[in-house]
């Protein structure tokens, strides 16, 4: 049998294995760290502060603690950040050898504020700006209080436990210790644990973990005081609201692996982890960042499940709530704990406290907002632009085509198969000719053969992760036996990123994207299709320290060498599947491998909700389901659904039909087209918001809370979302759906709420509540929020950069004081210039029957072709007669009013560039 062939029997197997075999993947009782926490119950915690170790400094307080039991010392060192943020850290005062700190998360050092401090032998209180934090001493836990509310304790329910690194006792040494133990009458849970299986070496599915340094677990508990709902901690294919996990199954997990068609409701873990959750209520919202890159269960208590969530809010308002305030028990295998808190205290406030942290998303090229089409494998040159014409010859806009594994040479990554891709720079260029970009794929298994450069320069320069032996780790890939970089090295992220500089890829352009899969990291044959955790890493650390951040250290070295590759000059665009705190700082994420099936058209919400409050909002799902055939109308809807997030590509198995969208019945692939056009039209309004997104740090895609904190109804909604605080998407995610029920949210709590208007008729909605939208199958109800003022194009062209210079459609949308507000964002839609002040930024307003626009950052600007075509005005009670533009320069212009009706009306051309500083147009 060829080598090829026994190799494709055993992916085959992998896969099929997989699929079915959810006993492949560890549950909290197979992994002995979360099994030993978990079960850590007492009535009282044993750590206490030691009396006259607390140290006071500028920004922060030291302060010993003692782990009773033992008499094991830790410190714990508590500091003030700016803008309503505590960080707290506890590690061993004086550990057998240093214990892992997450590198790369945050994006620079905090900004640290003096803390003022006072302290009794009960407590210790350190007061930052309005906030406090309060210590108990015995037993130790930390209550933190937003202005005067208690908003999050750590420690309250006595799960704290930090198992502390200790010499395996062997043979008579482990005899005389217990024989100590008893004489002392000391009940030392953490020399009991020296016996317990899975401490010093642990099992799984035939594969062995030796764990030279025994247990080293950190759990501790947060409860949420004034939450209703929990949520955040992606990646999981779950609902929005965490579900209680205590007494109800296994914890959440966040250990990426690469899950083949992984299940829906499932707190299983999946490709990414993001450490930070968050507290709702109407009272605020509290956030905890828990900074550990290791294997992490959190087990939910006190929240809702499923059905019983609205109940169970209904009942907490009424005053009958009968459960104890939401708690997240985090529990990691490795590392310290590290722990910001996030006081909010509005939701926005508390997504901006982590994003200031970790960084905000960078603004893409206008490319990559633009609709993706790819499939595992557009087979060659020619498919490649068959593909193109025929999205032109349909006159459907699309803006990238992407390969996939197949484009290589074997799987060896930087290199083409010449048979399929003879011609890859000609391939590149006819397509950058039509104005369209190729994005492929890049994975970090790297193939063992002694032909490969690559390989080689890894093999001499000790490149590889190694094994606990220090060999060169092989583990089993797609390019079969292969060897995986050591991305935390510098020097080898530098090998790495110099890959793709044009002197060494010759056969590409500075203008492709890059696709970053597989880098959890997946090995087929690894346990949980992983990497072993006695693996070693650069510093010494293992595997098991860093796992999590395996994938964005891949990432730093991509971003890096995308960087070069265009001398500084463009955007990288680059697509992760493997994820952790900070990745948006260098990629978009999408949910890995769906399949076509309608539920996973709507956990596309939820997941990627998560992301988006977790800080990574450039997300999206394969348009299709990866796996599997969609029918026409969940093809169909899942576009629809798909044209309203942030990251909009369609993807597909090797294994399914051919799927672009003229391949369809007409009508399937008219609906399709009209939804990608829809997405065109609202490109100034995305490219905007992703620029809002970069200076603020706020998410694109929003959950609802995120825009009406006061409404009880909106904390548990995941089939509805904003985008920014302006549209409300509400897709049709059912089949054969007529009807679908929209939510208009309340501002207070109660009856008022705010005036939508449906985007495609300008129909009213001037109620708070469900209503009852009837849908065609074009229909896909979004509401522009009364108050807003929203840019758009209306002249679709064949992708997103070919309509750079088009003109600008602004739709006013008026509240019930018939005012307005909005902004356009306009650069070259590529290059880094705006960070040198090459851009414009404008703010439109509507009052008082004048539409006016000013420069918000009056030292910036750009030279644009740009001009306002039209102006359409929704919720005037009567049309005005006449409509006078003014520029700058004083001149004033009659403009035409037409199509007016019930609840809009059109100006007409008012042709003012948007280069003009100010310009008005008043209406009388
Ligand atoms: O590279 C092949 C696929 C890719 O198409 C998909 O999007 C990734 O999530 N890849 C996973 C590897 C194997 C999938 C079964």
């Amino acid at each position: 049998m060829s080598r090829r062939l026994c190799l494709l029997i055993f992916t085959l197997f992998i896969i099929n294995a997989l699929a079915v075999d959810k006993n492949n993947f560890k549950t909290c009782e197979q992994a002995s760290f979360c099994k030993r926490s978990r079960n850590v119950n007492y009535e009282k915690s044993p750590y206490e502060i030691v009396p006259n170790t607390l140290n006071i400094n500028a920004n922060y307080i030291t302060a010993d603690i003692v782990n009773k039991e033992n008499g094991h010392l830790f410190v714990l060192k508590l500091e003030g950040i700016k803008g309503n943020t505590f960080h707290f850290e506890i590690d061993e005062k004086t550990p057998l050898k240093p214990r892992y700190r997450v590198v790369d998360a945050l994006q620079k050092e905090p900004t640290y504020e003096a803390v003022k401090v006072s302290s009794s032998t009960s407590d210790i209180t350190v007061t930052c700006g309005e906030n406090k934090a309060v210590i108990s001493t015995a037993p130790f836990k930390i209550d933190f209080y937003q202005k005067d509310v208690l908003s999050v304790t750590a420690n309250s329910k006595a799960k704290m436990h930090f198992e502390h690194l200790r010499k395996k006792l062997e043979g008579e040494q482990h005899q005389q210790n217990n024989e100590n133990e008893e004489k002392d009458n000391v009940v030392d849970n953490n020399q009991q644990i020296q016996d317990e299986p899975g401490t010093w070496e642990e099992n799984f599915k035939g594969h062995h973990d030796t764990k030279p340094n025994g247990p080293t677990a950190v759990a501790l508990d947060f409860t949420f005081h004034q939450s209703n709902v929990l949520f955040g901690i992606p990646e999981h294919a779950d609902s929005f609201a965490l579900k209680t996990t205590v007494g109800n199954g296994d914890p959440y997990r966040l250990y990426n692996l690469d899950v083949f068609e992984y299940e829906l409701n499932s707190r299983m873990a999946l490709y990414g982890s993001v450490p930070v959750i968050y507290g709702h209520g109407e009272k605020g919202t509290t956030g905890i960042f828990w900074q550990n890159a290791a294997e992490t269960w959190i087990d939910i208590a006190g929240t809702s499940n499923e059905q019983n969530v609205m109940e169970s809010i209904v009942n907490f308002v009424a005053g009958s709530r009968n459960q104890d305030a939401p708690s997240a028990h985090f529990i990691s295998e490795s590392g310290i704990m590290d722990v910001f808190v996030l006081l909010g205290p509005t939701p926005n406030e508390a997504f901006k406290q982590y994003t200031d942290l970790i960084g905000h998303g960078n603004l893409p090229q206008m490319f990559a907002i633009g609709y993706h089409q790819c499939r595992w494998n557009y087979n060659d040159e020619q498919d490649v632009m068959s593909v193109a014409h025929k999205f032109d010859e349909h006159d459907i806009p699309m803006d990238t085509m992407w390969l996939d594994i197949e484009y290589t040479d074997s799987k060896k990554y930087f290199t083409w198969d010449h048979q399929k891709f003879p011609h890859p720079v000609e391939m590149i260029k006819n397509l950058t000719d039509m104005g369209r970009h190729l994005t492929f794929i890049i994975d970090p298994h790297i193939k063992r053969d002694s032909g490969y450069f690559f390989h080689n320069d890894c093999t001499d320069r000790g490149y590889y992760i190694k094994t606990k032996e220090g060999k060169d780790y092989e583990g089993w890939c797609w390019p079969g036996s292969a060897s995986y970089p050591d991305f935390f090295n510098p020097e080898i992220r530098k090998y790495y990123a110099d890959q793709y500089l044009m002197e060494n890829f010759h056969e590409n352009s500075p203008e492709t994207g890059i696709w970053n899969d597989m880098n959890e990291p997946s090995v087929f044959n690894g346990p949980e299709i992983t990497m072993l955790k006695d693996n070693l890493h650069y510093g010494g650390w293992e595997h098991r320290d860093v796992h999590n951040l395996y994938g964005q250290m891949q990432l730093v070295g991509t971003f890096d060498g995308l960087i070069r590759r265009s001398q500084n000059q463009l955007r990288p665009f680059i697509l992760t599947r493997a994820h952790f705190s900070g990745t948006q700082r260098y990629a978009a994420v999408w949910t890995g491998d769906n399949a076509a099936e309608w539920g996973h058209l709507e956990a596309a919400i939820p997941m990627c909700l998560s992301l988006s409050v977790a800080g990574i909002s450039f997300c999206g799902s394969d348009v299709g389901g990866f796996f599997g055939n969609p029918e026409a109308e969940l093809f169909s809807r899942w576009y629809q659904t798909s044209a309203f997030m942030p990251f909009f590509r369609s993807h597909a198995h090797i294994d399914t039909k051919r799927r672009e969208p003229w391949l369809f019945p007409e009508e399937t692939k008219l609906i399709i087209r009209d939804a990608i056009r829809k997405r065109y039209s609202f490109l100034p309004f995305w490219y905007t918001i992703f620029y809002e997104h970069e200076r603020t740090g706020m998410p694109i895609m929003r959950p609802l809370l995120a825009q009406y904190p006061l409404d009880k109804n909106v904390f548990s909604i995941d089939t509805h979302f904003m985008l920014s605080d302006k549209l409300l998407i509400r897709p049709v995610m059912q089949k054969g759906a007529s009807k679908v029920d929209v939510y208009f949210p309340s501002r207070n709590g109660d009856k008022q709420g705010d005036i939508w208007y449906d985007i495609d008729d300008y129909r009213k909605i001037d109620h708070v509540g469900s209503e009852s939208v009837t849908v065609n199958a074009y229909k896909v109800p979004v509401f522009q929020r009364g108050g807003t003022i929203i840019p758009r194009k209306m002249r679709i062209r064949r992708s997103a950069i070919l309509m750079h210079d088009d003109p600008i459609t602004l739709v006013v949308a008026l509240d019930a004081k018939k005012h307005a507000k909005g902004t356009l964002y306009i650069d070259d839609e590529k290059s880094y210039g705006y960070r040198q002040g090459k851009y414009l930024y404008l703010e439109f307003e509507f009052k008082d029957g004048v539409l006016s626009s000013r420069l918000i950052d009056e030292s910036a600007s750009y030279n644009t072709k740009t001009w306002l075509e039209r102006v359409i005005i929704v919720g005037l009670d009567k049309v005005p007669t006449e409509a006078t533009l003014r520029t700058s320069s004083n001149q004033s212009t009659k403009l035409e009013i037409v199509d007016a009706s019930k609840t809009s009306f059109t100006i007409r051309k008012p042709g003012v560039s948007m280069m003009e500083p100010t310009w008005s147009i008043t209406l009388n």
